[in-house]
């Protein structure tokens, strides 16, 4: 399947898979089998799909012809190229390309200077007046052409203010610009572009990072150590007519090879093939000039050769302007859709199926525990009342006295459950205190300031180690007092379910070993940084407080996803204890109701046992149905559902008479 096909494919899954969400939280409202825990759950499941984004980032040496492969593989629709692709330096800033439906579509461009200020690139997208906006027409290709240009624009600044800038190291004069006879240095205009436009790929969530050169990728760390290593793929380029050159392998080096050990894609791309073209040689020489390059490339970067996909990103623009088939198959550039789509899209299902399954899986536990406790009560009564086949009226009084009185002493399990709630939410508190952004902060405050420091830092790794040890630790005690909270609330609900016959169970607290991955790779890609030459430029102060930046923003994600894991869990807890409650407080209105009913009238016993049998069949259907709506397999296929169960499941004998006698058990919340 080419890249387009099987995106379309993926988004029609994730449409697919937010309908049943759909229908599952319906059905669920409609049997009242919804609860804070369940529903926060679905909207997380549902967030996970809407919102997942499949980012690939083009990285190469100027003029390897990453932006003519974009136009390549992505805009050939617009019979002409989109992004500038030209000799020499062409693209500026790093530009990213993607649909937001919220905004026109629309070109915005921070400007340069917004690097003398500390804010990160993360902030700055979120202070819309400081970018320059030109509005799109994505029927008009030659005006987006033309307005995409702007990203290739420059300014001629002096050597002081390349260095503010971040443009010019004292410490590494070879790469630095050449002044002028006005002794001014050229550079970019822009420091970051964002494209919103309704491409189709890009409205089912691709996003496309084009990227300047070497020096100009460096300048800007937040690129290096956050966005980079988030994108589900990177493709770095090579050109058939350049060879592997110095510059190339220090790019890979930096941006691509700290990444081999990640599950997401690499591609390696062997471009400009048509200049090894040549009318006279033969097809078969030909052919052995490409292999011999694709093989000389992956020894340099120490891959196999058949990991080196060789193209011509022009040709295949071309070709598929013009519709020459034969060209476009020349042009290889299929090759490399399809190692994209297997690479990037097949895989990117996979984590995604595995995460929402999981999610899938966790629901229905917690429902199926609802629907037991549910059950076990329906057999009590039954037997209940089976029991007074035959008795006379005294004895069912007697039956009815004693429910009042189970009633009662069910009745001080309220205050239990109100002393065990404050003492959870107290341990809950300390325990989102450690994995706050105070806390963090504090954290990283000495390896801030260390950052801080003008000169240069020989101790920057040590400081950085320390820094990162704090955080661990701080992860480790967050887990430590998560199992603390599983041991008091385990505890508590296997008290609570002898004494007065709940059904209650835990779930598994969550598994952090994910963030101290997350965490350790953050290090890693820092320290990777710092170990290319990139420690000179710590020299300047700004720069050091542009790498901090960089870092808190990738430790909140990590540290916030932990907090939010962690109140999931005690939310879903929470709310059993909310809605056992409830469910026992109705059943016992239930209970005194059907025997106020059968006191009353003869038969009345004959009808509610009748009543019950049937409340048992429904429950039964109710466990099939809702196996069927959470039932998703490995390959992301839904089970298919049986019209038949999705008839209303809630059977008379399930209703009380006086919703008021329901007792609605008070609402939790989690502290912030
Ligand atoms: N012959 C040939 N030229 C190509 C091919 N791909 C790109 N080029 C040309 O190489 C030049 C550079 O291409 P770009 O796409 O601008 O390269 P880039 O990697 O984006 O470069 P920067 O934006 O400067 O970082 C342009 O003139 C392209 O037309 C190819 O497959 N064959
Ligand atoms: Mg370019």
């Amino acid at each position: 399947m080419s890249f387009e096909q099987e995106f379309d494919e993926h988004h029609a899954w994730r449409k697919l898979f937010a309908a049943r969400l759909k229908t599952l939280s319906e059905w669920l409202e409609a049997r009242d089998l919804m609860d804070a825990g369940v529903r926060e759950r679905l909207d997380r499941a549902r967030e996970q799909v809407n919102a997942d984004k499949v980012t690939v980032a083009f990285v190469a040496e100027f003029s390897r012809g990453k932006s003519e492969l974009i136009n390549a593989i992505f805009f050939a629709g617009y019979g002409r190229r989109i992004m500038p692709a030209s000799a020499g330096r062409t693209t500026m800033c790093p530009t990213e390309l993607g649909y937001d439906p919220e905004v026109a579509p629309c070109l915005r461009l921070l400007p340069i200077d917004t690097r003398l200020q500390p804010q990160s690139l993360l902030e700055w997208r979120s202070a819309p007046e400081k970018w320059e906006r030109i509005d799109l027409d994505v029927n008009d290709p030659t005006q987006l052409a033309q307005a995409i240009e702007k990203v290739a624009e420059v300014r001629r600044v002096s050597v002081a203010d390349a260095r503010a800038l971040g443009f010019w190291h004292d410490e590494t004069p070879e790469d630095n610009p050449l002044p002028g006879a006005d002794g001014l240095v050229e550079v970019p205009h822009w420091r970051h572009a964002l494209i919103n436009m309704a491409h189709p790929l890009l409205k089912q969530g691709l996003v496309i990072l084009d990227t300047p050169g070497l020096n100009a990728i460096g300048a800007e760390p937040e690129l290096t150590v956050s966005l980079l290593p988030q994108a589900q793929a990177v493709v770095f380029i090579l050109a058939a007519d350049a060879g592997v050159s110095k510059s190339d392998l220090a790019i890979w080096r930096e941006h691509l090879a700290p990444a081999a050990e990640r599950r997401d894609a690499r591609l390696v791309v062997l471009n400009k093939i048509d200049t090894l073209w040549d009318d006279l040689s033969t097809p078969e020489y030909i052919e052995a000039q490409i292999q011999r390059q694709r093989e000389h490339s992956a020894q340099v970067l120490e891959l196999a050769p058949s990991q080196v996909i060789a193209v011509s990103a022009q040709k295949g623009l071309l070709a598929k302007v013009r519709g020459d088939e034969a060209l476009l198959a020349e042009s290889r550039l299929v090759d490399l859709e399809q190692a994209l789509s297997d690479g990037v899209l097949v895989q990117r299902r996979q984590i995604l199926v595995g995460q929402v399954r999981e999610g899938l899986a966790t629901i229905r536990a917690e429902v199926e525990q609802r629907l037991y406790a549910r059950d076990r009560e329906l057999v009590e009564q039954l037997q209940e009342l089976e029991g007074l086949r035959g008795k006379n009226s005294t004895v069912i009084q007697q039956m009815r006295r004693r429910i009042e009185q189970e009633q009662a002493e069910f009745e001080s399990s309220g205050a239990r459950i109100q002393a065990i709630r404050s003492v959870h939410m107290r341990q809950l508190k300390d325990l989102l205190g450690l994995l706050g952004s105070t806390r963090l902060k504090a954290e990283v405050a000495q390896l801030a300031e260390a950052l801080r420091q003008p000169g240069i830092k020989f101790g920057v790794k040590k400081v950085y180690a320390e820094a990162f040890d704090r955080l661990r630790d701080a992860l480790g005690r967050a887990q430590t007092l998560g199992a603390e909270v599983q041991t008091m609330l385990g505890a508590s609900f296997r008290d609570l379910n002898t004494e007065f016959g709940f059904a209650l169970q835990l779930p598994d607290q969550p598994d952090f070993s994910r963030y101290l991955e997350d965490l350790q790779m953050v290090e890693r890609n820092h320290l990777q940084y710092l170990g290319l030459g990139n420690v000179l430029k710590l020299a300047n102060p700004e720069f050091g407080e542009r790498l901090t930046k960089a870092l808190m923003s990738r430790l909140q994600g990590v540290f916030e996803s932990a907090a939010n894991d962690m109140d999931l869990w005690n939310k879903s807890a929470a709310a059993q204890l909310d809605t056992q409650l409830r469910d026992r407080r109705r059943n016992f209105a239930r209970r005194a109701e059907a025997m106020a009913r059968i006191q009353l009238a003869a038969g009345g016993l004959d009808t509610r046992i009748e009543e019950l049998g049937k409340a048992q069949l429904a429950s039964e259907r109710t466990r099939a149905a809702l196996a069927q709506l959470t039932g998703l397999d490995a390959d992301g296929a839904f089970t298919e559902l049986d019209p038949a169960l999705a008839e209303p499941a809630v059977a008379a004998a399930e209703l009380p008479a006086d919703p008021a006698s329901w007792g609605e058990a008070e609402e939790v919340r989690t502290p912030v």
